[in-house]
């Protein structure tokens, strides 16, 4: 085996967003582009020599021509171990535990997450650090300069790894170990949540539907769901991990499922559902005929995290992504517990998760997690689910309405306004920063502005500073906040995120977008939409 030094030039898109690098394939496909990426990943890292690296991605085109390149340039750069996920397949909390369980320097994800995948679709690369974190704003930033100057990366001689075959080998002073995807993920599941418990609940013949949207969970849900918690076979759904989602778009939300969703109010459909997106991290929850918001999925995990004994006197505190409606704060408040309001990225948890400011953390992208992992973690979410239904014997619309009634409801919805011009849509944000503090005292349809600003956050523990994370334009028990996505792989999408407070509990039952539609007309009339985009109606509300 030799190790070979190859002449490159530096890319100038090299630039981590929300979450790592995320093109199309034809981009990652470009001679030396993947390479450059992930030598100036390895430029940005200080004594890994030795060390192991976890590598795994979601299955999506791509990902083994790409693992193969990285197991090349790893073994190059010496790492001394490189722990592979059965045919590359990981999926990103699998990935996290499986770094901090086998004490490895770090890992490489392959995913877009959510984006769409197969030949025309997105690719993605993502590292996380030994906590099994996603590597956090000032590694991405050096990464990314590093990109920008990169004139040779190293690489090695060697015949393609077999990746279906568990088992090791040493190629130079590098061991390279393929191990089951799902083992030890199944593994640490049971030590969080009693199966019994909820094998109790498949017992009395509880039905649920899971749909792995043929990505990567597929055959952790068929693991954990069916074998080894007794829901019936089938109940794991589009179970495959698919090079191209067979189609599908990956994401879980009431756009982007909603054949599934619909489903779930048909007059047999089973009494529980849940989805995931491409690389497992994101879920969704539907009762019978109910869909729960990401905001109070969170705010119900909170109300009832201390019951599941692992959390028992460890539920420190919680947070939730700014943009995410604040139905936790008021769980919160109740149990007497510190909230954080966090830009958007998993990377601003990890502080308040590793020195336990927080136990349990939130977004309304679709993401929930805990301190058992730095990512968020959507087959988790689930089981949380499972054993709170299994133990309170509600089902999902009942504990919503519980909920409400407890505290509130807050009305909540995310639009998304996808594929603008990247130039107009600044330009558009650039006049609303202007008119920011001209607006309070003004009045729109009936609701008057009471502060706006921008969102800035300094990282608690850290001192870490993010400036410039969103828009907020607040009313009297109503907010609307809005920034650009950081995932997107072409033009610009912009998030407009809506919330509203209702105590009156003959208002709580209504549709969440018909409930906000006044505020969205608000947002429309203040940001002057359709002049500088074109458009009146979001592509995706969720
Ligand atoms: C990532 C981040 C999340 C974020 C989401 C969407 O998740 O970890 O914090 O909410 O992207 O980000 P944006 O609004 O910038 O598109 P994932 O699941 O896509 O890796």
């Amino acid at each position: 085996m030799d190790i070979c030094t190859v002449k490159t030039e530096p890319f100038s898109d090299q630039i981590c967003g929300t979450s790592g690098l995320r093109k199309k394939v034809s981009v990652f496909k470009q001679k030396n582009y993947l390479e450059n990426f992930v030598q100036s990943l390895f430029n940005s890292l200080d004594g890994f020599e030795g060390k192991a690296l976890v590598i795994g991605g979601d299955g999506r085109y791509f990902n083994a021509r790409a693992i193969q390149s990285i197991i090349r340039i790893a073994v190059a750069n010496q790492f001394g171990r490189l722990i592979i996920g059965q045919n590359g397949i990981l999926s990103t909390p699998a990935a996290s535990h499986l770094i901090v369980k086998r004490e490895a320097f770090g890992g490489i994800i392959l995913s877009a997450s959510h984006n769409p995948g197969g030949a025309n679709g997105d690719f993605g690369i993502k590292f996380d650090t030994a906590q099994g974190a996603p590597a956090p704003q000032s590694l991405t930033d050096k990464i990314s300069e590093k990109s920008k100057t990169i004139d040779h990366y190293w690489t090695c001689d060697m015949p393609n790894i077999d990746l279906s075959v568990i088992g090791e080998q040493t190629i130079g002073s590098t061991v390279i170990e393929i191990v089951d995807s799902i083992d030890d993920y199944a593994e640490y599941m049971q030590t969080i949540f009693d199966f019994d418990v909820i094998r109790g609940l498949f017992k009395k013949g509880f039905k649920m539907s899971y749909n792995a949207m043929n990505a990567v969970t597929g055959p952790y849900a068929k693991r954990i769901f069916e074998d080894l918690l007794g829901a019936d076979s089938g109940t794991v759904i589009n179970a495959t991990p698919l090079p191209d989602f067979g189609g599908l778009h990956p994401e879980p939300n009431l756009t982007y499922a909603k054949t599934f969703v619909d489903m779930m109010y048909q007059d047999n459909a089973p009494d529980f559902g849940a989805a995931s997106d491409g690389d497992g991290d994101r879920y969704m929850i539907l009762g019978h005929r109910f869909f729960t918001s990401p905001a109070d999925s969170l705010a119900i995990i909170a109300e009832y995290m201390d019951t599941i004994p692992f959390y028992q006197g460890r539920v420190y505190g919680v947070a939730r992504s700014m943009p995410t409606a604040n139905a936790v704060d008021y769980v919160a408040q109740a149990k007497n517990m510190p909230v954080y309001a966090t830009p958007t990225g998993w990377k601003f948890f990890s502080s308040l998760l590793e020195t336990h400011k927080i136990a349990l953390c939130g977004e309304e992208s679709f993401g929930t997690g805990s301190f058992h992992l730095s990512e968020k973690d959507g087959i988790w979410a689930v089981l949380c689910w499972l054993y709170i239904i299994a133990t309170t014997g509600k089902s999902v619309q009942e504990l919503n309405e519980e909920l409400w009634q407890k505290y509130g409801r807050v009305y909540n919805s995310t639009q998304n306004y996808e594929g603008l011009e990247i130039e107009p849509t600044k330009e558009m944000l650039l006049s609303l920063e202007k008119r920011l503090p001209a607006l309070v005292g003004e009045t729109f349809n009936g609701l008057t502005v009471t502060q706006t600003g921008l969102f800035n956050y300094t990282d608690p523990v850290t001192g870490e500073e993010a400036t410039r994370q969103g828009y907020m334009i607040c009313f009297d028990n109503a907010r609307i906040f809005l920034r650009l996505s950081g995932t997107g792989s072409s033009g610009a999408t912009l998030r407009v995120y809506y919330m509203k407070r209702e105590t009156q509990a003959e208002n709580m039952k209504q549709n969440a977008v018909d409930y906000l539609q006044s505020l969205a007309d608000v947002a429309v009339e203040i940001l002057h939409l359709e002049k500088y985009t074109g458009r009146n109606k979001p592509d995706v509300i969720t």
